[in-house]
């Protein structure tokens, strides 16, 4: 699906709000209602709900499509104001002062792709007990400290994929090594547990050696500076399974000038945009991903169901979310969005995104 991402406005209600990304967020900010703080516990009327995204940081191409999806939700679902609020680095505990000035602004329901699950949990208790729902997304909270995890896609389906692909890449065989994002964050931790045992488990990938982990902190130039060290310190490396956007095309875009173009496979979990001259020119095969759009797009009808009171959370609730139908909720508040989908020179161009 193909979801609006335009801002509709702004609001003075970032005036006074900490930290370096202030500016960066207020161009980012969605806003048709009034700024002022309603203070407190006492539920909004109906008519003035706000919900506010806290992204893993805000400079990240994935995190603007998936915010475009959340939007576009919170105006269908009904909220008054949306707005998007964060860091400019993925750091554990870069999210907390974002968590607390939304709890003084009494907002109503906070999205937020966790850092750290749980560098943000004492803030996202206090933004609980002032009355705010708390949806995580992307990569969760530690489940004590939110009401729901929206995911894109079961995690283990998301390594499984990753390690299909790569093998199949690299014939069945060599080192491959991994190239994440940050080391705290859930979703990416997640994903290589799995990873890691399927390649420990699987006789299928018995002739796989994972050689290295390294992180690119969802940073361009340090992710870029990963993807080299790794060639330079594993001569006999075949591919590089990078399980997040910004690694993924870094890594595709050092690969594609050096002398490993062709010969060093690499996939992972990329943007098609960004991945298409690399798909074209050969140095990426294969990689994987959903619709981030419509991550964002659940998430905020989750929250309107948690903040109207029509669910809670509770294994075996449902909620409808828009144009993608209902939603149910599984063990341990998880929602599963979709199924992922794989990239490659045939398919490529059909995807905007
Ligand atoms: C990066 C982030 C994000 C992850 C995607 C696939 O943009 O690490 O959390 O879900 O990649």
């Amino acid at each position: 699906m193909m979801l609006n991402r335009k801002s509709t406005g702004q609001t003075g209600r970032l005036a006074g709000m900490v930290a370096i990304a202030a500016a960066a967020a207020l161009a980012l900010t969605a806003c048709n209602g009034g700024s002022g703080s309603d203070g407190g516990s006492s539920p909004a009327a109906e008519g003035d709900q706000k919900i506010t995204f806290i992204p893993k940081q805000l400079n990240n191409p994935y995190t603007d499509v998936v915010l475009g999806g959340g939007k576009k939700g919170a105006t269908e679902a009904g909220f008054a104001s949306s707005q998007v609020v964060g860091p400019l680095e993925a750091s554990a505990s870069s999210q907390v002062s974002f968590i607390n000035a939304e709890t003084q602004a009494g907002t109503n329901v906070i999205v937020i792709a966790a850092n750290d699950p749980d560098a943000v949990c004492t803030a996202l208790g206090e933004a609980r007990s002032a009355g705010a729902k708390i949806v995580a997304f992307d990569s969760d909270a530690n489940p004590d400290c939110r009401d729901v995890f929206i995911s894109q896609v079961v995690a283990k389906e998301v390594a499984l994929i990753q390690t299909k692909l790569i093998s199949e890449q690299i014939g069945g065989s060599g080192e491959i090594a991994i190239l994440s994002a940050t080391a705290n964050a859930t979703n990416q931790n997640e994903w290589i547990k799995f990873m890691e045992e399927e390649l420990a488990s699987n006789p299928d990938y018995k002739d796989i050696k994972l050689v290295a982990k390294v992180y690119g902190d969802d940073n361009d130039t340090k992710s870029f500076q990963e993807a080299q060290g790794l060639m330079q310190a594993h001569p006999n490396l075949k591919g590089i399974i990078s399980p997040t956007t910004v690694g993924i095309a870094a890594t595709a875009r050092y690969l594609s000038t050096s002398e490993y173009k062709g010969k060093v496979a690499l996939t992972g979990l990329g943007l098609p945009n960004e991945m298409r001259p690399f798909v074209k020119d050969g140095t990426v095969k294969e990689f994987a991903l959903w619709d981030p759009a419509q991550l964002g797009y659940v998430a905020a009808f989750a929250g309107k169901a948690l903040t109207d009171g029509t669910m809670t959370g509770a294994e075996g609730d449902t909620f409808t979310a828009g144009e993608l139908g209902e939603r149910k909720v599984e063990k341990g508040g998880l929602v599963i969005v979709g199924p992922p989908t794989v990239f490659n020179a045939e398919n490529i161009d059909k995807y905007d995104f």
